[in-house]
């Protein structure tokens, strides 16, 4: 880890920036990921993030150091397990699991890595991961064999949120999981606005009217996967959601 904070202070600069995930495993096509990044660069994202819940590490490998050539974005690692890592990247989301209570995903995976990540000249950010219930089984959960918490269960993710902070985490990363049917609402994150920790929202957001809650709800970074998976073309409205602003 290198110590600076700027991916860190970027985050917490203002609500509404968009990270869009880049699975690895869904993009070994390198024709369909040099469009989309010639594609994000136009639409003023913020941040590509690398991750996935089940991504070998060559495939990891490959397509970060293709990233890294073909695009200058920021790039932040939201890694799925303990191989997603590289100093490739500018930061990597140190992320505990907190919704769930496999102690894998708590400490487990963050004592296999330590040591090269200590190492590693990349900024390391704290992450208080938790998963709310999207609607549908999602990879995460699954892998992860945790339970996500109940949607309509506000005051378990808020102090699920607040025990975080207490533990020293810097971000919180809300996540309805990749492909969820229905995306965080916007209440919650009213309700973690208060401890003002920066917070990422992802899982299922599909439409321009969510982000704009989104962003009015105070989340600083909104995350798209899934849906430019299954149409590039929503990078349009990504930007003028960004010139809206
Ligand atoms: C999932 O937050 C990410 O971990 C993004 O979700 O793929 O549904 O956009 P989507």
């Amino acid at each position: 880890m290198n110590g600076s904070n700027n991916i860190y202070n970027q985050f917490k600069e203002r609500s509404g920036q968009v990270a869009v995930l880049i699975d690895p495993d869904k993009y070994s096509n390198l024709k369909e990921l040099n469009a989309l990044l010639k594609k994000t660069t136009f639409a003023n994202v913020d941040y590509l993030f690398i991750g996935g819940s089940t991504v070998l590490q060559e495939d990891f490998k490959s397509v970060i150091d293709y990233i890294r050539t073909h695009s200058s974005l920021p790039l932040v690692i939201f890694p799925g397990d303990s191989n997603q890592i590289s100093d490739k990247a500018d930061a990597l989301l140190y992320l505990s699991l907190i919704s769930g209570r496999n102690p894998d995903y708590l400490i487990g995976h963050h004592v296999q890595s330590a040591q090269e990540v200590y190492a590693m000249d990349i900024e390391v950010i704290p992450t208080a991961y938790i998963l709310i219930d999207g609607g549908n089984l999602s990879s995460v959960a699954y892998v992860s064999q945790t339970t996500p918490i109940p949607r309509d269960h506000g005051s378990i993710i808020l102090n699920t949120a607040k025990a975080g902070v207490l533990q020293g985490k810097k971000l919180i990363y809300l996540d309805a999981g990749s492909g969820a049917k229905e995306s965080i609402p916007p209440s919650v994150i009213q309700d973690l606005s208060k401890l003002s920790t920066p917070i990422i929202v992802g899982g299922g957001i599909r439409s321009l009217k969510e982000m704009e809650k989104l962003r009015a709800a105070g989340t600083n970074v909104i995350v798209i996967g899934n849906k430019l998976e299954e149409d590039i073309d929503f990078l349009l409205d990504i930007r003028e959601f960004k010139l809206s602003k």
